[in-house]
């Protein structure tokens, strides 16, 4: 736990000015508290909050690794509100902040708000490195279809947005419709369905997953509903029979290993009062991630 003042209530886990300034950082995270359409349980706008406060109480050495990786450096950029006058205009707005943000070699965790965010991050990267890009989803869903509940900004429909020009890898898929089945088949994208994640032992799963990855840069999108809502109740759309945390770190530490991960974004969690476990688990899964990069020399 970090030796942390009240009054800096907004960097993650609660560094001080030495190890977040921005040009010294190795990693930075962009809050992002968009919510427009979530279909369920609101709340993901109160997620990137939730966050940086259970931040605070993640432990800053990691004993798997034997390091301390928040001394790469990590910077909180500030809260980003987005406009309200239409995803569109939202959406254009985060294109900007996180073109300036992701300039450079820094390893950037954009935290959600909704799984819409996503499509951002992954058209920049696309655009920046082409057909170079593979994508790596975390998530309960495909988020394929083309339009819910009559638009084509809902999180539902988020990889949809990205899929004529990205392949997704999903990972922990559990609940899908006939329309995305058919999608997925047409394009022969890899889905690894939640009953492959047979147990922490059996890693062939993690195999299949690396294996379709189809580029040596990998973007990582994590919708927290990927875990079972036993670990992960404070989501929109709660999925039974998810993933575990080993689960997690079992792919996340061997991407982070093989290959170079470019970018990532946590999104949807939406926390509820009194219920400390969830919001505890994002923060130190953003934490790992940022720990798996400082060994893998993707971020200096
Ligand atoms: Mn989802």
């Amino acid at each position: 736990m970090s030796d942390y003042s009240w009054e800096d209530p907004y960097s993650f886990l609660g560094l001080g000015e030495e190890h977040t300034a921005l040009e010294r950082a190795a990693a930075a995270l962009l809050p992002v508290p968009y919510e427009a359409t979530t279909s369920y349980m609101a709340g993901t706008r109160h997620g990137p909050e939730a966050i940086l406060r259970a931040s605070r109480h993640v432990e800053l050495y990691d004993h798997e690794l034997d390091r301390e990786p928040y001394r790469i450096g990590i910077h909180t950029h500030p809260t980003l509100e987005l406009t309200a006058a239409g995803p569109e205009a939202a959406l254009g707005e985060l294109r900007e902040r996180y073109a300036e943000a992701a300039d450079g070699d820094r390893l950037v965790i954009a935290l959600g708000g909704e799984h819409t965010i996503t499509q951002v991050p992954i058209l920049y990267w696309a655009d920046r490195l082409g057909d170079e890009l593979a994508i790596l989803q975390f998530d309960a869903h495909a988020d394929l279809r083309d339009r819910f509940h009559g638009t084509r900004w809902s999180h539902a429909c988020v990889m949809r947005r990205v899929v004529d020009r990205v392949r997704p890898v999903g990972v922990g898929i559990r609940a899908i419709d006939v329309e995305e089945k058919r999608l997925i088949d047409e394009r022969g994208l890899t889905m690894i369905y939640a009953e492959e994640l047979a147990g922490d032992r059996d890693d062939s799963w993690v195999d299949r997953a690396l294996a379709a990855l189809d580029s040596e840069n990998v973007y990582v999108t994590f919708d927290v509903d990927f875990f079972d809502p036993a670990f992960m109740p404070s989501t929109g759309t709660p999925e039974p029979g998810g993933g575990t945390w080993g689960q997690a770190m079992t792919l996340l530490r061997r991407v982070f290993a093989e290959k170079k991960v470019v970018g990532a974004d946590v999104v949807e969690l939406a926390p509820l009062p009194g219920l400390v476990a969830p919001d505890f688990l994002v923060a130190k899964l953003i934490y790992k991630m940022i720990g798996y990069c400082s060994v893998s020399g993707g971020a200096q």
